[in-house]
């Protein structure tokens, strides 16, 4: 074992003080309100109140990234989590919008610096998404506010960091 003791950098789990943006398709509502009540529900045990919490809703999984990049805009967000499920049909639409909508939400977070949680099932059949949003694998979208709170800390640390060293080496130049 070495001997470096590093610094660390972990998000906590208290959403207290925290604002989120929560953008749920319509597309498949029966799966995505499921997730969506989950994560709301992650929030609320972890300190959140209704007024620290905005939900747009929106007609498909395509469209979450324009709407998470325009939330993320604003500035008032913490995190935000994006709610889709897209169920594999017997054409390429599937594929279309699985990779479009996974390229965009990453580009919204690069973009804009505020984390965007992918809460999206891709999935092959309604009975892996029903598995994924409540029953045999848990629930996708409890695992998405957790998610959200603890990247909402972490970025809000690695903020502040980067300030105090970037004064401290300013600092150090003028000596
Ligand atoms: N949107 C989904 O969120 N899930 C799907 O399974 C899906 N399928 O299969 O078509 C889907 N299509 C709609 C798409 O996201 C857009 O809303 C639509 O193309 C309009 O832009």
């Amino acid at each position: 074992m070495g001997k470096i003791e590093a610094t660390q950098v972990s998000g906590g789990l208290s959403a207290a003080g925290m604002r989120f943006g929560i953008a749920v398709s319509r597309f498949n509502s029966f799966i995505t309100e499921r997730l969506f009540a989950a994560a709301l529900d992650a929030l609320e045990r972890a300190g959140a109140t209704g007024k620290d919490v905005d939900v747009v809703r929106l007609p498909g999984s395509f469209e979450l990234p324009l709407t998470c990049k325009k939330l993320a805009q604003t500035g008032k967000y913490d995190a935000l989590i994006a709610i889709g499920c897209v169920i594999r049909g017997e054409t390429a639409h599937y594929d279309y919008v699985c990779a479009e909508t996974s390229r965009g939400l990453q580009l919204a977070q690069m973009d804009t610096g505020v984390p965007v949680i992918f809460c999206v099932l891709t999935v092959d059949t309604l009975e892996q998404a029903i598995d994924r949003a409540g029953l045999k694998s848990g629930n996708k979208g409890f695992e998405a506010g957790l998610a959200a709170i603890e990247m909402g800390r972490v970025s809000k640390k690695l903020r502040s960091s980067v300030a105090v060293n970037g004064a401290s080496k300013k600092k150090a130049r003028r000596s």
